[in-house]
């Protein structure tokens, strides 16, 4: 397998995913801007990390995608919220969704205003909703973790580590990760791990600690 990535993307989670799997892969670390050459669009259309190439040739893209087929492939790992049991697969689905489709993206604006606005001037109000769109989530997510050491039923799953990556990225908003507690906690602990720490090393990137 061959995970295509940037330094800073949520890319970083599949990578912590293969690192805690323990499985060989090979990893393709790119620049921002290698992923608009046509060799990498010929990966993936899209442009975008997360891609993994596999083993048969084929590639899969989508970061929900990647991280419930690594799981359902390497079911040792335990990854997968337990999912023999059907409503448990479901609730991983859902949280995946959730994390990919609603908290990923209200950050979109920030990183990438010039996608949503023509006018320059209207950037930086722009970024101040994008933070404000992402409180009420992050807040969400804060209830949702409480005292528990992992996002989903407690017990270590792929949403975790998107989750880790998410959180990352909470250091630019004004209200920064102090704002919830429990996030906070959860971020400091994935800085523990190993397997995030290699994923980091491995990529030319640092832990963010506690933030201001
Ligand atoms: N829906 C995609 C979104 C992936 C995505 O937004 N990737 C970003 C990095 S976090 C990216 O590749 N940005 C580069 C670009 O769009 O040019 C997924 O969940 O995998």
């Amino acid at each position: 397998m061959k995970l295509f990535t940037i330094p800073g993307t949520c890319a970083l989670s599949v990578h912590i995913v293969l690192e805690w799997i323990g499985t060989p892969y090979e990893l393709d670390v790119m620049a921002r801007g290698d992923n608009t050459s046509a060799a990498y669009l010929a990966i993936n259309p899209s442009g975008q990390v997360p891609a993994l190439g596999l083993e048969d040739g084929k590639v899969l893209t989508e970061a929900a995608a990647i991280l419930t087929y690594l799981a359902d492939l390497y079911p040792e790992a335990d990854l997968a919220n337990g999912s023999s049991d059907s409503y448990a697969r479901y609730e991983l689905i859902q949280l995946l969704s959730i994390l990919t489709g609603e908290v990923h993206v209200a950050f979109k604006p920030f990183f990438a205003p010039q996608r949503f606005l023509g006018d320059e001037a209207q950037f930086l109000h722009l970024k101040d909703q994008a933070f404000e769109t992402l409180k009420p989530l992050l807040a969400r997510l804060d209830e949702r973790l409480g005292a528990a050491r992992w996002i989903l039923n407690d017990r270590r799953s792929v949403a975790d580590a998107y989750l880790y990556v998410l959180l990352r990225w909470v250091d630019y908003a004004p209200y920064g990760i102090k704002a919830f507690p429990d996030l906070a906690r959860f971020r400091l602990l994935m800085e523990d791990d190993p397997a995030v720490q290699a994923a980091l090393r491995a990529q030319g990137m640092n832990p963010v600690g506690a933030g201001a």
